[in-house]
């Protein structure tokens, strides 16, 4: 829809880039480490589940449009029992679930998150994407691809590795996350495209149909639209 602000929640556990790598798709200007020594001492404090942060990006769709996007970064989820409360699976379109490549209790709460997500979304259509960051760290890492990639498919969730030091490994997963979130919906079985076409089809029918100038043609033109409301 032009003119809606898309919201997406980044969500995964403490320590796996998630501020980083939001600022660094947004500013391009994180240096590795220096979030990490400003969250340690936050995490001094009685900090639970929070919103640590909200951004506002334009990103550019594959359909050439800017989409305004407002990016809820969390915070918090440090302990094994540590939850999003329920109310934020209420509000956002899409979800970005990150975990870090190089630790394997990272990944792991992924599955607990979507679980979440698929209970609390009510009703509503949400996108969902994965992002295991960290991954130019090969030699210590604890997940690979494959394995993310089998629970990725099982949980219809889109799948990329990225690292915070390549910026673009960020905007393409993001940038896919905002098409989805934007496209044309579509209604029942047509398109929004497919039934101006139809429309379109049946005004020209019209046109040819004997006795034309009984009616106004505008008038015919509409009451064809009204009847192919889909
Ligand atoms: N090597 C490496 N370090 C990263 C990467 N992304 C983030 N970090 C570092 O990981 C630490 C934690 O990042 P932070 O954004 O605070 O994690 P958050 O708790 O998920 O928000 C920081 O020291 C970051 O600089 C990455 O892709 N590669
Ligand atoms: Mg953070």
């Amino acid at each position: 829809m032009p003119g809606k602000i898309s919201k997406i929640l980044v969500c995964g556990h403490a320590g796996v880039g998630k501020t980083a790598a939001i600022e660094q798709l947004i500013y391009g200007n994180h240096t590795i480490g220096m979030v990490g020594i400003l969250n340690s001492l936050y995490n001094y404090m009685p900090m639970h589940s929070t919103i640590e942060d909200i951004y506002t990006a334009m990103i550019e769709t594959d359909r050439g449009v800017k989409e305004k996007v407002r990016i809820y970064d969390t915070g918090g989820l440090d302990g094994i029992k540590a939850e999003l409360p329920r109310h934020y699976f209420a509000f956002p379109d899409g979800f970005v679930l990150f975990y870090d490549v190089t630790s394997w209790d990272s990944f792991q709460k992924l599955d607990k998150i979507k679980k979440d997500i698929d209970k609390f979304k009510e009703k509503r259509e949400v996108h969902i994407i994965a992002i295991g960051n960290k991954s130019e760290q090969q030699e210590t890492r604890q997940v690979d691809f494959n394995t993310a990639q089998a629970w990725a498919n099982k949980e219809k969730v889109r799948l990329w590795e990225a690292s915070v030091k390549t910026r673009q490994s960020l905007i393409d997963p993001f940038q896919w996350l905002t098409n989805q979130i934007t496209k044309p919906q579509t209604k029942g079985k047509y398109s929004y495209v497919a039934a101006q076409q139809m429309r379109l089809t049946l005004q020209l029918n019209l046109k040819d149909l004997p006795g034309k100038s009984t009616f106004l043609p505008g008038r015919k033109a509409k009451t064809a639209s009204t009847n192919l409301e889909l």
